[in-house]
């Protein structure tokens, strides 16, 4: 497997979490966003969207590429179901998917870098926005994850919504966004970052990662 993608993209960390809690090998590919190669052939013909992470796999043969994070975890789940990352009851997968997608398409797609440049090509303040959806969406995950975390966001098992929320965070913090506010999402964060598979996955730890 390759992953294309970059080490400062928060849906590329998640993805990256996923492979190394499920102990996978995967070929790392950086793709720039800060050069804009996510625009540019040869990335555009895996992605027409111009997104990062792209999963690279090989399925009897043919060479496929499967893009947007939580496709890519579902991918995972159902074709290496060891070491899941979702709960084996149908309503407790339920609610991790419900944590994860509190993130995906509630917090993330207002501080991707298309967004931001955009905003701001209209005469908006873009740290203002970012840092408006980045905490009033960190309050709902809060909210909605305290009737059942545990160890981690769901529970004692790591799992997707550990995935998405650790990659929220570390955006949160570039974006200046207040994460004390929410002791549920660092306490479980600070738990995450101990573990080996974490730290491998942290952007920090990327072969392009800049200082
Ligand atoms: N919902 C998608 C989001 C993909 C996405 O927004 N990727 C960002 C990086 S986190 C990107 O490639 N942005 C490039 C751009 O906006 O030009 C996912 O979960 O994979």
């Amino acid at each position: 497997m390759k992953l294309y993608n970059y080490w400062r993209s928060s849906s590329s960390y998640r993805v990256r979490l996923a492979l190394h809690y499920k102990q996978l090998a995967y070929e790392y590919v950086p793709v720039s966003l800060i050069k804009g190669e996510q625009h540019q052939e040869p990335h555009r013909a895996k992605s027409p969207a111009g997104y990062v992470p792209v999963l690279e796999v090989e399925e009897r043969g043919v060479i496929a590429h499967v893009s947007q994070s939580i496709a890519i975890f579902e991918y995972l789940e159902e074709r290496y179901p060891e070491r899941p990352l979702l709960p084996r009851s149908f309503v407790q997968r339920g609610h991790v998917r419900a944590l994860a997608e509190l993130v995906n398409s509630g917090i993330q797609p207002f501080h991707n870098l298309s967004t931001l440049n955009h905003v701001k090509s209209i005469g908006g303040d873009e740290k203002k926005w970012a840092a408006h959806f980045i905490d009033q969406g960190l309050a709902a995950l809060e909210k909605q994850a305290k009737a059942h975390a545990g160890v981690f966001l769901f529970g004692d098992t790591f799992s997707w919504a550990d995935c998405c929320l650790l990659p929220q965070l570390f955006g949160a913090r570039r974006f200046g966004g207040n994460v004390d506010a929410f002791p549920l999402l660092t306490r479980v964060e600070q738990t995450c970052l101990e573990l080996p598979f974490v730290k491998a996955a942290r952007p920090e730890a990327q072969p392009d990662a800049q200082p």
